[in-house]
């Protein structure tokens, strides 16, 4: 083990050593890494969003991980990966780093996140206070598109309107200003992304559009043969086999996530929710996945990224 604040994967991080690992990549790669941060969480943390881009004109992808406070692999996946685009010498991998622009929001909910380290593991929403016993809201039903509206057959909007609720929908969409921040930010880069990439726990799939529809949208071809192609790949590691589909079909009703309003606001084509490892195969963790895991489950993500591009660049 390295000392505290130093980063690696062989551990869970802090929100701390996280973001100052990103500052320390615009200063180590000043020509094509620039951190930002989009905004500022309830409680006052940075959003900090890392930016790789090598060359001009290319086309884009927005990596959004750890929105949900308890799903630890989320942002130490985002940060393996990126770092294996920083530095890895493989050739395919360098091919992503140079022809993507790549754009990365390691944690979407960083006081959610730090909350679960200090005082409740089990954590899921932000830390607004919301009644007089209640705190949080779901960050992935507070997004604006189809924010609360119900799926056609069931009725569900698959979110809650008690404040007390771990998939409370919030009192307005984008009361969060988590939620507020990113979607500021793809508003006001409008047309770049190709895809949007949301990192969960724990279900082995991956999801897309709708969380409240079961009609399938107009390229549920393509984000289904993509989305195989992408679960092949991840398979091809280390064995663990992920569902492609819909996400009411594969998991539940969800209105107001991200990767919805990315899909139906922005109009982001390529729009999907993994739900990586902590089920099944490799023991139930459920959100508690062992630091042992960190690296396999990044290691066959990138495999996922990989066939994802390579798939999505035949259409
Ligand atoms: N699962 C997701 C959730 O927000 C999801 C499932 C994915 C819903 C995409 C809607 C869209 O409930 C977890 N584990 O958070
Ligand atoms: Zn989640």
């Amino acid at each position: 083990r390295k000392a505290d604040g130093v980063m690696d994967w062989e551990d869970y991080q802090s929100v701390e050593t996280i973001h100052s690992w990103m500052d320390s990549l615009q200063v180590e790669f000043p020509t094509f890494v620039n951190v930002t941060t989009i905004g500022n969480s309830y409680e006052g943390r940075p959003m900090k969003l890392l930016k790789l881009s090598k060359k001009a004109g290319n086309r884009a992808i927005f990596v959004e991980s750890h929105i949900h406070a308890r799903e630890w692999i989320g942002s130490a996946t985002s940060t393996w990966i990126l770092n294996q685009l920083l530095r890895s010498n493989v050739s395919a991998v360098v091919d992503l780093a140079n022809n993507i622009d790549w754009y990365f929001l390691p944690i979407a909910n960083p006081d959610g996140y730090e909350y679960t380290r200090t005082n409740n593991r089990n954590w899921r929403k932000t830390r607004s206070k919301q009644s007089a016993l209640c705190y949080g809201v779901d960050p992935n039903r507070n997004f604006g598109y189809n924010w609360m509206v119900p799926e056609e057959i069931t009725g569900s909007t698959g979110s809650s309107v008690s404040p007390c609720s771990d998939v409370y929908s919030g009192p307005y969409n984008f009361s969060e200003p988590e939620c507020y921040a990113i979607d500021r930010f793809l508003d006001a880069h409008r047309g770049i992304f190709d895809a949007y990439l949301a990192l969960h726990s724990y279900d082995h799939s991956i999801l897309y559009p709708y969380g409240n529809s079961r009609v399938p949208v107009p390229n549920d071809e393509v984000l289904k043969a993509v989305g195989d192609e992408s679960a092949r790949r991840l398979y091809e590691k280390h064995g663990i086999q992920y569902r492609v589909g819909n996400q009411v079909f594969i998991l539940y009703e969800a209105s107001g996530n991200s990767q919805d309003h990315a899909y139906g606001k922005y109009k982001i084509p390529i729009s999907y929710t993994y739900e990586m490892r902590g089920s099944g195969s490799y023991g139930n963790f459920g959100f508690f996945l062992p630091p042992e895991f960190i690296i396999p489950n990044a290691e066959e993500m990138l495999e996922a990224f990989l066939g994802l591009v390579s798939k999505a660049r035949e259409y």
